[in-house]
């Protein structure tokens, strides 16, 4: 079982403890250990096989007893028991907008309401509006909710979220009155997959607030209103058509000039982080929340989000490190890391062309590349075995390289390097022999096959992989697809050893459907003093721009421009790979 596995089932105790109307001081433990959990590189897993699961910070006696239990069978007596007494149709309607446990309780309770159908008959027949505390207008929005539950996922990528998000903003900083406008939540943190979008605006004249959210819900691509307010309105965005349209929950809040740096750095988060800085202002006998940094002396004022952390003591902390896994006492200590930005990226190495399963010619991909200010651009088709993806032999592999010599006499300062995306057979063998690898600028290793294989056997196969002298680097290092395709099971500790020990890179896949490695081992090759590349395993030429999202994975983890093989010049990177052949 891996920490993310085992972290939801932690939030599934929570949540159902929600709606059994739990002590929520209780069931909050839970989520804690949850999110905790979440955040540790080390499978905790393993230390409950060696008994060193009090290394874990946080865990009292009751939940090191239930995440043993998780861990050895999966489950635990007390989830049983939950799951036992609770209709799944109830955590299902958490999703609806605007419903929580309380909600669902009561309508559970006193109407036994136990599925999303029995919900919307209730709602059709004006049942629910009777309820203490629900009224019509909370039923026509739970109908409403009910429609948008069926139409979406519980959380959508990073780039789907940004693609809807983006344009959102500046059609509400293009809005008259509108001052500061920013995204705030786990979208302007940059995790990997939202449940939202967060956006915080202030207006000059607080009178405005109300014509300003009213506007909002009229922008182009909202498709419902779901609540409107003073200070907040909360919209469903759509983004695409018919079957294929995604969609997700937008709030805008509107706070005073005053309040703005407090709310944004309030619904940034995480919550976790919130924690932690609410503890600090604690220690220097001030109060901090979304609306003010309060002292002996009165509020304090601060023109920004910078300012705040230096009323609290602390260095500036980007949104991408706000997961309270360390920042705030580095930023107290002055020990923050100097984070690896996307102008520093000269050059991506993982790339296909119609030589195998991409849709544009080396040419193309590299006129792409030039035009995004690249000094070199890595070509990686993939390997004869590979025969659904059009993989190259190694006649083929031959071919490409005299055109790519070709090309390369068109060029000053700019270079189209020579390499390939070689499969790991499934006893970690490679798809090419050693001497055709050998004629190759660098290798990218990666698994695309046999995805099933038990734990010991892939991590095996892995390894070995990283043994063989002309690999350069680890492709897609889980192999996991967002939201579809869980990771294969393999121990990544073990791969990031045998990573440092054979003086091999791994890549964090910047297609925004995989960003695997993700940030949280970014974290612990940066511990262990790995090297990382990101690239975008672009199959066509306007996909090289994905590498900021693998840039992105990258700054969450903590790496810097050095430890990222993508900022060397073009000196340096055909030094560098020189440098590795001979060795090899
Ligand atoms: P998500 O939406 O699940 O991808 O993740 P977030 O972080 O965007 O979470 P969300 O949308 O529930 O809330 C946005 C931010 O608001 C969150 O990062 C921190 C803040 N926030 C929300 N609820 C609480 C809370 O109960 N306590 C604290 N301290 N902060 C909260
Ligand atoms: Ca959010
Ligand atoms: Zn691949």
């Amino acid at each position: 079982m891996d920490n993310s596995q085992l972290a939801s089932l932690l939030h599934e105790i929570t949540t159902l403890m929600e709606l059994a109307g739990e002590d929520s001081f209780r069931s909050g433990a839970f989520s804690r250990a949850g999110r905790t959990i979440e955040t540790l590189p080390d499978s905790v897993a393993a230390k409950v096989k060696d008994g060193t699961l009090d290394s874990v910070p946080g865990l009292g006696k009751t939940l090191k007893e239930t995440v043993t239990h998780l861990v050895e069978t999966g489950t635990c007596k007390q989830l049983d028991e939950l799951r036992e007494k609770t209709p799944p149709g109830l955590v299902q309607m958490l999703r609806i907008p605007g419903v929580g446990p309380k909600k669902v309780r009561a309508m559970h309770l006193e109407l036994g309401i136990d599925t999303l159908a029995q919900l919307k008959k209730a709602c059709e027949a004006g049942k629910v509006a009777g309820l203490k505390g629900f009224g019509e207008k909370t039923q026509a929005k739970i109908l409403e909710g009910l429609a948008f539950v069926e139409q979406s996922s519980e959380r959508v990528r990073l780039d789907q979220a940004l693609a809807v998000a983006e344009p959102l903003v500046a059609s509400i900083r293009a809005l008259e009155g509108v001052k500061h406008v920013e995204l705030a939540g786990s979208l302007r943190r940059r995790r990997e997959t939202v449940k939202d979008i967060d956006i915080v605006a202030t207006v000059a004249d607080p009178k405005e607030a109300t014509a300003i959210l009213e506007e909002f819900t009229r922008l182009p691509g909202v498709e419902r209103v779901v609540g409107q307010g003073d200070t907040k309105a909360s919209v469903v965005t759509k983004l695409g058509e018919g079957t294929k349209a995604i969609r997700i929950n937008a709030d805008l809040r509107v706070v005073s000039m005053h309040a703005f740096p407090f709310a944004l750095n309030y619904f940034t988060g995480s919550k976790e982080h919130n924690v932690a800085l609410r503890q600090r202002a604690q220690a220097l006998g001030l109060k901090l929340n979304e609306y003010g940094l309060e002292g002996e002396g009165g509020g304090k004022k601060c023109k920004d989000e910078a300012a705040v952390y230096q009323a609290l003591g602390l260095e500036y902390v980007v949104p991408e490190l706000r997961e309270n896994t360390g920042e705030v006492q580095a930023a107290l200590d002055g020990k923050l890391p100097k984070l690896v930005d996307i102008d520093q990226v000269k050059g991506v190495f993982h790339n296909h062309t119609t030589a195998s399963d991409g849709i544009h010619t080396l040419e193309e991909m590299a006129e792409a590349a030039r035009a995004l200010g690249y000094q070199w651009l890595g070509i990686g088709d993939h390997s004869q075995s590979l025969t659904i993806a059009n993989g190259l032999s190694p006649d083929r592999v031959r071919d490409q390289w005299r055109e790519i010599d070709r090309l390369n006499r068109k060029w000053k300062g700019f270079r189209i390097l020579k390499g390939s995306e070689v499969d790991i057979l499934p006893d970690g063998s490679l798809d090419f022999d050693d001497d055709l690898l050998a004629g190759f600028d660098y290798v990218v290793a990666s698994v695309h096959t046999h995805f099933n294989q038990p734990r010991e056997e892939m991590t095996a196969r892995i390894v070995k992989a990283l043994e063989n002298p002309y690999v350069t680097m680890l492709g897609h290092p889980t192999g996991r697809l967002l939201l579809r395709r869980e990771a294969y099971a393999v121990d990544l500790e073990e791969v990031l050893q045998a990573a440092k020990r054979h003086d091999k890179w791994v890549e964090i896949n910047a297609n925004p459907m995989r960003l695997d490695l993700d940030w949280v081992h970014c974290r612990r090759a940066r511990e262990l003093g790995v090297r990382l590349v990101t690239n975008p395993d672009a199959h066509a030429a306007e996909e090289l721009a994905n590498t900021i999202y693998g840039v992105e994975v990258a700054r969450r983890g903590w790496i810097g421009p050095k430890q990222l093989a993508n900022t060397m010049d073009l000196d340096g990177v055909l030094e560098e790979l020189e440098a590795r052949r001979k060795k090899a």
